[in-house]
């Protein structure tokens, strides 16, 4: 008989023997929840019994191509059943899954393979040309399973994931993992350097389900969680796979890009309960003219991370789909959110206060902790916190600190408790001798009318000084005007301190921004 977690109020009591895909799967069946709906992509339902059948047979799929415990898995799989299937079978195979981002270069992707090594890899028949042209290089790689999407795509003569599964049916004996076993990496993208690849154990899944899943979202067997953040980003597992079945729930997913029309569809046809996403998106949403009500019939609640939710969004969704936003802030080395706003407890503008379970500090350069109203960097100490970057003793030595994870981001706590953003440490400015936040001069940008969204970073002048300077998307790009820049200017000195207003303003059509929807400031310095 397997040994599964148990939560108790704020703790997760974890038998020593134990393998997360069992606790997240399996458990479901023996409790008689099998014919309960796990997931819904484009193309099926499938239950929980459906679910566990798929995953069975790709970590035999797995185990016959040669897998070994402890070997590396390579996921550059679109939101579909197939990502659910192989993640959690690879895990209860032993293996590990490596899931990466779908928007990667041929050359970013011959960095991951090399990088861990994989064995294997499971790739989407649309992403498979961006993959083919760098497997021969790959000195590790075994075997490629190409999985079929909604989108469709090639193969290259590759076996399909589906004839595997069709070939492998049958019960998977479980390795005997243990809760402090790796059970998966994800890799975690700086604004420089390579990305480095965080080492999750089997315990941390159930770690998030526990403290912030169920707690604070409020995430119970009846809910339908969709979630626009894909399942490749710390924030869209824990949303799309971790969260729902941690309790017996649904899953939403959906294989192409999200955009406001196709979130909008989904969250009327498909009806949610909850809704995850990203500002960006919260914000193209908003600036879409508002349907005939009701346009989230089910909704209850969003949850928002990967970069500060500006207040004026988070108060539009309430006034137009009435319910509340919830922005936390989570990061691919704490799995995912440790502070957060909560319902009956928002507070726009703000990340919120820290999730019970998890501790964090502000602390100035030689790490004394600052007073409230004070700007810190940010430390957090808790359960899902990974336990190294792979083959990088380096950045570990600089980010992991006994059970202290140094963040990079900036915060200020308020005299109530609440944690505001105030930029990553490394995209301060110091005008004037002054540091100025990109993010704020950024945030009082945005909230004029005519700006969908901005980005500041410094840039030195005449004098070669730096000053803030702003790449503006607006809403309607043809109304970009010298008129229109001079009353942003105005606009940011009435509301900030007047130092911090923007120099130049740039009106661009996007910003760069990373997979995960950050905004990539290096790359406007010097623009
Ligand atoms: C920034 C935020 C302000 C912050 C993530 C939820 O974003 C996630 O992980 P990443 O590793 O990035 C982490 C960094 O992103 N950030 C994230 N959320 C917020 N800044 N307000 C926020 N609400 O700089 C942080 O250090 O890509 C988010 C869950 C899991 C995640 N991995």
């Amino acid at each position: 008989m397997a040994d599964f977690s148990r939560i108790d109020g704020r703790t997760v009591r974890l038998p020593r023997s134990y393998n997360a895909a069992l606790d997240l799967l399996d458990r479901h069946l023996l409790e008689g929840r099998g014919d309960r709906i796990a997931v819904v992509d484009d193309r099926a339902s499938y239950s929980y019994a459906d679910l566990a059948r798929r995953a069975d047979a790709v970590g035999r799929a797995l185990r016959a191509a040669g897998v070994e415990p402890e070997q590396r898995v390579m996921l550059c799989l679109l939101d579909t059943v197939d990502f659910h299937a192989t993640f959690l079978g690879a895990i209860k195979a032993g293996a590990v899954p490596v899931p990466v981002n779908t928007l990667l270069t041929p050359e970013d992707y011959a960095y991951l393979l090399e990088d861990s090594r994989a064995r294997l890899l499971v790739v989407s028949d649309a992403l498979f040309p961006k993959l083919e042209p760098v497997l021969a290089q790959s000195r590790f790689l075994k075997a490629v399973f190409v999985a079929s999407s909604p989108l469709g795509g090639p193969d290259g003569g590759r076996p399909r994931l589906d004839a595997a599964i069709e070939a492998h049916r049958g019960p998977l004996e479980p390795a005997p993992t243990c809760a402090d076993d790796v059970a998966f990496w994800l890799y975690s993208s700086g604004s420089t350097g390579r990305p480095k690849g965080a080492l999750h154990l089997h315990s941390h899944l159930v770690w998030t389900a526990a403290l912030y899943a169920q707690p604070i979202l409020g995430i119970r067997e009846s809910d339908v969680v969709f979630s626009a953040a894909k399942l490749f980003f710390a924030y869209g597992l824990g949303n799309s796979l971790t969260f729902p079945l941690s309790v017996g729930a649904t899953a939403v997913l959906a294989a192409a890009r999200p955009t406001p029309a196709s979130v909008l569809r989904i969250l009327k046809e498909r009806r949610p309960t909850i809704f995850c996403g990203v500002p960006t998106l919260f914000a193209s949403i908003l600036a879409t003219p508002a349907g005939e009500a009701p346009e989230a019939p089910a909704l209850r609640a969003s949850s928002s991370a990967g970069e500060a939710l500006p207040r004026h969004i988070g108060e539009g969704w309430r006034a137009r789909f009435g319910s509340d936003i919830l922005d936390g802030i989570g990061s691919t080395e704490l799995l995912h959110i440790f502070i957060s706003n909560r319902p009956g407890d928002v507070r726009y503008g703000t990340s919120g206060k820290p999730v019970p379970g998890y501790d964090v500090k502000l602390v100035d350069e030689s790490g004394e902790p600052v007073p409230d109203g004070v700007e810190g960097s940010l430390w957090v100490r808790g359960p899902s916190a990974c336990a190294a970057y792979w083959n990088n003793r380096e950045r570990s030595l600089a980010t992991f600190h006994g059970p202290w994870t140094r963040t990079g981001d900036t915060y200020v706590r308020d005299a109530d408790g609440y944690f505001t953003y105030a930029g990553r440490t490394d995209d301060m400015l110091k005008v004037g001798g002054i540091w100025v936040s990109p993010f704020e001069v950024e945030s009082a940008v945005a909230s004029h009318p005519s700006v969908l969204e901005a980005a500041v970073v410094g840039q030195p002048d005449g004098e070669g000084l730096v000053k803030p300077k702003a790449f503006v998307v607006l809403k309607e790009p043809d109304r970009a005007s010298e008129a229109l820049a001079a009353e942003l200017k105005a606009f940011v000195k009435e509301r900030l301190a007047p130092f911090k207003y923007p120099r130049w303003i740039e009106f661009v059509r996007e910003l760069p921004k990373t997979a995960t929807g950050k905004v990539q400031r290096y790359r406007l310095r010097g623009g």
